[in-house]
């Protein structure tokens, strides 16, 4: 009589558990919608579904210095601005875009190791990748104005006209006050399965949205596809596009080494889009259409 007492009490405990549980793992799961008095199910407002593929073509192909460790890269004023990386050998430069040609640089310390670069109100940003540090810098003479500190990598940086965007080799990309460098809102970036876009890097705004080359893009635990721009709403975080550059400099890109697709930079005032890569002999100005 006892143990079948203890069976009750035992069947009742697993009874009970079961129906307390159930409905809330359902409603997490499937985000039911009860405002309205009627359940709507919804998924999430920032997983994407048909992601639309874009390919490129070839417009201009300009020479670029095999020896630049591209971390960032923006056009302004006729001029590309180039943020170049690895210890010793990192510094920001001012590049003729016809030739190659560096025209003005700024070499970084000894153990800086430079990142996305953006420019914001006559003053260039710097990232460095594990010292948390951003550098400001006088936009015509490169002369270096002041720093900021902050947590975590900083990888890629733009900018919508008020805000800094900074990644940081996570899905989240931030919004930083360019005049105190604290971050005012996050963005996560998830892919088409809703799992996280994570080593989104460099940035650039292009119309309104917001384009990030995705560092390793080949690995398969990230896209499994070589060279790919993840197209963001800024807003939302949610992904309007990838666009497929897999075969764009073939002599330049060696797979299993670190020269991959990395520099976005958009030239607004010609509607003209850049790209290259760390230690890429070449530098693109690409168009891009729609995947047949
Ligand atoms: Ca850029």
């Amino acid at each position: 009589m006892k143990y079948m007492r203890l069976s009750f009490l035992i069947l009742f405990f697993f009874l009970s558990q079961s129906c307390t549980k159930e409905p809330a793992r359902s409603d997490t799961n499937m985000n039911v919608n009860r405002s309205n008095g009627n359940i709507a199910i919804k998924s999430s407002p920032m997983t994407a579904t048909n992601v639309p593929v874009y390919t490129y073509e070839v417009v201009n192909t300009f020479k670029h210095d095999s020896k630049a460790f591209t971390e960032g890269l923006f056009f302004h004023n006729g001029f590309l601005y180039e943020s170049t990386g690895e210890e010793g050998e990192s510094n920001l430069r001012k590049v003729e875009l016809s030739t190659g040609k560096v025209v003005q640089q700024q070499n970084l310390g000894e153990d800086s190791f430079g990142e996305g670069t953006t420019i914001l109100n006559g003053k260039i940003y710097q990232l460095t990748w594990r010292e948390g540090t951003a550098f400001v810098y006088d936009a015509e003479t490169l002369k270096p104005l002041k720093q900021f500190r902050y947590q975590g990598d900083g990888w890629g940086l733009t900018n919508d006209g008020t805000n800094l965007y900074m990644t940081d080799s996570t899905h989240v990309i931030r919004v930083i006050d360019p005049e105190t460098f604290k971050t005012v809102r996050t963005i996560p970036v998830l892919r088409e399965d809703g799992k996280p876009l994570m080593q989104i890097n460099e940035l650039e705004f292009i119309k309104g949205e917001l384009w990030s080359n995705v560092w390793h893009s080949e690995d398969p635990q990230i896209l499994g596809k070589p060279n790919y721009i993840a197209r963001i709403d800024p807003q939302t975080g949610k992904l309007l596009g990838w666009i497929d550059l897999q075969e764009i400099s073939p002599d330049d890109v060696k797979r299993g080494t670190e020269n991959t697709l990395n520099g976005i930079a958009y030239d607004a005032g010609g509607d003209r889009i850049f790209v290259t890569g760390k230690n890429w002999k070449k530098l693109f100005e690409i168009k891009v259409k729609p995947k047949e």
